[in-house]
C-alpha cells in the first residue's frame, strides 16, 4: 500500500496456521511507542485441538527500575473474517509484565524460512498507522536467508515501516535448559 493506508495493507493469502506452528526467531523489529520486548525474542506458535492459534514468547525486557529480565509471555488469537488477520490477547507469566489486545496480521510467510508480522495499535485520522509494531521472523536465529531478503524489504515498504526496523540480537539471554 503505497498510500500507507492500513485498510489497504495486504496480508498472506490463504494463511495456513498449521504450517505456521513452531519456533520463530525475531531477527528485526519495528518498535511501538513504549516498546516492551527488546531482544532475544523467540515465539512459538501452536494450533490447539479446537483449532485456536496460541503462542508463547520469550524476550529480554527491562521493567520498572531498570530490572533486566527474560519475559515469559502468552498469547491467544481470535479469528477474524480474514485468515491472516487475528486479534491477539497477550499477557505475561508475572503480573508486572505487559498485557494487551493487539491486531496480529501475517503479511507474508513461506512457513519454512521467513514471516513478516504487522500490528497497528493506533490509526491516525488520515487512516495511516500512528503507532504500530512489526516483527521480522526467521526459522533460524542467525537471520534471514539471502534469497528472502529482497522480498522482506519489499514487504517492509508495503507496510510503510521501511527504515524503521532494528536488528534483534540473539545472545542466549533467554535460553533455558
Ligand atoms: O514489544 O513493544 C513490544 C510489543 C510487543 C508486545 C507483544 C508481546 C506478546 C507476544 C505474545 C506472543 C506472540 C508473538
Amino acid at each position: 500500500a503505497q498510500d500507507c493506508l492500513v485498510s489497504n495493507i495486504t496480508v498472506k493469502q490463504d494463511f495456513d496456521r498449521m504450517r505456521y506452528q513452531g519456533t520463530w526467531y525475531a531477527v528485526a523489529k519495528k518498535d511501538p511507542v513504549g516498546l516492551f520486548l527488546l531482544d532475544n525474542i523467540v515465539a512459538n506458535f501452536k494450533v490447539e485441538e479446537d483449532g485456536t492459534m496460541t503462542a508463547t514468547a520469550l524476550g529480554r525486557v527491562i521493567i520498572l527500575n531498570n530490572w533486566e529480565m527474560c519475559a515469559n509471555m502468552f498469547g491467544t488469537f481470535e479469528d477474524t473474517e480474514d485468515p491472516a488477520k487475528f486479534k491477539m490477547k497477550y499477557w505475561g507469566a508475572a503480573a508486572y509484565l505487559q498485557t494487551g489486545y493487539d491486531d496480529h496480521w501475517i503479511i507474508d510467510t513461506d512457513y519454512d524460512n521467513y514471516a513478516i508480522h504487522y500490528s497497528c495499535r493506533e490509526l491516525d485520522v488520515d487512516g495511516t498507522c500512528l503507532d504500530g509494531y512489526s516483527f521480522i521472523f526467521s526459522r533460524y536465529p542467525d537471520g534471514l536467508r539471502p534469497e528472502d531478503q529482497r522480498n522482506v524489504t519489499e514487504k517492509k515498504q508495503d507496510i510503510c515501516f521501511l527504515g524503521k526496523y532494528r536488528r534483534v540480537a540473539h545472545t542466549g539471554f533467554c535460553d533455558t535448559a
